[in-house]
């Protein structure tokens, strides 16, 4: 293949690992798993080009008179890409990592973001046009055709010899996710976006104010979410590689609107935490989530957002609020709730201080 289309082809496979790994995210619905498939494919793709560009350069690798500062950049990305590339496929087979406080997923996502800066940045500084005659030749185009290709056959028989060989890895969900404490009470790992650390909140002083477009606005304390014994079975599922599946025991969300009255043109809902972390749902699945007090048969523990914690089957860790003291109705989606996720750890209730 010409330089051109194999530096191309790689810029190509790390936006498309770049891209799908950012919505991967968001994924949590089973039909979702094709983003995950995709993301491993390109992935995959990018270590087949990767080799190919490397035959191509190793030669001069070798030769420390021929290096100018261009072979260091280049050996330097060449590093980069390897180690995007192999973190995320030593997770798929189930290593572990824990270094500086991030383990093995978080450090995936990280190279991600450094191997897709410094790609554009070189990109900006050095691309040079793809010509005609990079992608006339038709020997050259079966070739590029055959990697591509690989790559999407090699996704597949990666996850079979993972199964064959009974690595620990072939046991995640789709999302890439690990088990751990399912059915076990309070045990599984509890986590935080950036690092909300309220102060505790007792039952007896919690109120849970219900507002928005509703036909009017009410609080409810602990003792009455209690009488409602509704139950659902929903998996967390941590975007930082792992999850738990619980029996979740609480207030059904729509049970909680009724009371209020939800106007009828209102269309999301929106979970508030005291941290001020908040995130919101369309109304029929709002419905259908669960304001969780318990899980299996213990009170949630401060960790895992006593008194009260959004439950949203299908829906991503982050998403599930944590020490829910306010549920709005909402006419319009509320775009600046991502920003919420960012800002609610470094507010005063977020940092665990008094109230001014
Ligand atoms: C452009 C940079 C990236 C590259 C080259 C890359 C590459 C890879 C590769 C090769 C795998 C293993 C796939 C397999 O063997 O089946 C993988 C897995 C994974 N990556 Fe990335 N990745 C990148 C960025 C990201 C980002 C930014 C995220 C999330 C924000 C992410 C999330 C994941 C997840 C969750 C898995 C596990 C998927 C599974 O278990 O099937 N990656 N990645
Ligand atoms: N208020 C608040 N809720 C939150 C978070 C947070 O940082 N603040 N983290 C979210 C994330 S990223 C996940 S994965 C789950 C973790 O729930 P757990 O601590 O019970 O495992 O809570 C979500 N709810
Ligand atoms: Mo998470």
């Amino acid at each position: 293949m010409s330089p051109r289309l194999t530096d191309w082809s790689l810029a190509l496979a790390v936006g498309i690992a770049f891209a799908s790994g950012i919505l991967s995210l968001i994924g949590g619905r089973p039909e979702d798993w094709l983003i995950f498939a995709l993301h491993g494919v390109a992935g995959l793709w990018l270590a087949l080009l990767l080799w190919g560009k490397l035959r191509r350069v190793l030669p001069r690798l070798a030769q420390p008179q021929r290096w100018d500062r261009a072979t260091l950049a280049g050996a330097g990305a060449a590093l980069i890409v390897a180690l995007a590339v192999g973190s995320g496929i030593w997770w798929v087979f189930g290593g572990g990592l824990f270094v500086l406080g991030f383990n093995l997923m978080n450090w995936h996502i990280l190279l991600g973001f450094v191997l897709t800066a410094a790609v554009s940045l070189h990109m900006v500084a050095r691309a040079k046009p793809l010509r005609a005659r990079d992608v006339r030749d038709r020997r050259q185009m079966l070739r590029w055709g055959a990697l591509a290709l690989g790559g999407v056959a090699l996704w597949p028989a990666q996850q079979a010899l993972g199964e064959k060989l009974q690595l620990p890895g072939a046991r995640r969900r789709f999302t890439g996710a690990r088990e751990v404490g399912s059915y076990a009470g309070n045990t599984f790992p509890s986590t935080s976006w950036i690092a909300d650390q309220p102060q505790p909140i007792a039952p007896a002083a919690w109120q849970l104010k219900i507002g928005g477009a509703v036909a009017r606005s009410l609080a409810l304390g602990y003792a009455e979410l209690l009488a409602w014994q509704d139950t659902i079975e929903a998996t967390l599922d941590c975007t930082g590689g792992f999850y738990s599946t619980q029996r979740w025991r609480g207030a059904l969300v729509g049970r909680l609107l009724d009371q209020a009255g939800v106007l009828p043109n209102a269309r999301w809902v929106s979970f508030v935490s005291v941290t001020g972390y908040r995130w919101s749902l369309p109304l029929g699945e709002a419905r259908a989530a669960l304001l969780a007090t318990h899980i299996g048969v213990e009170p949630l523990a401060y960790d895992h957002g006593a008194p009260a914690r959004l439950v949203a089957p299908d829906r991503r860790g982050f998403e599930w609020v944590k020490w829910v003291v306010r549920i709005e109705a909402l006419t319009v989606p509320d775009s600046a709730q991502v920003f919420s996720i960012y800002r609610s750890s470094f507010t005063p209730a977020g940092r665990g201080l008094a109230p001014e």
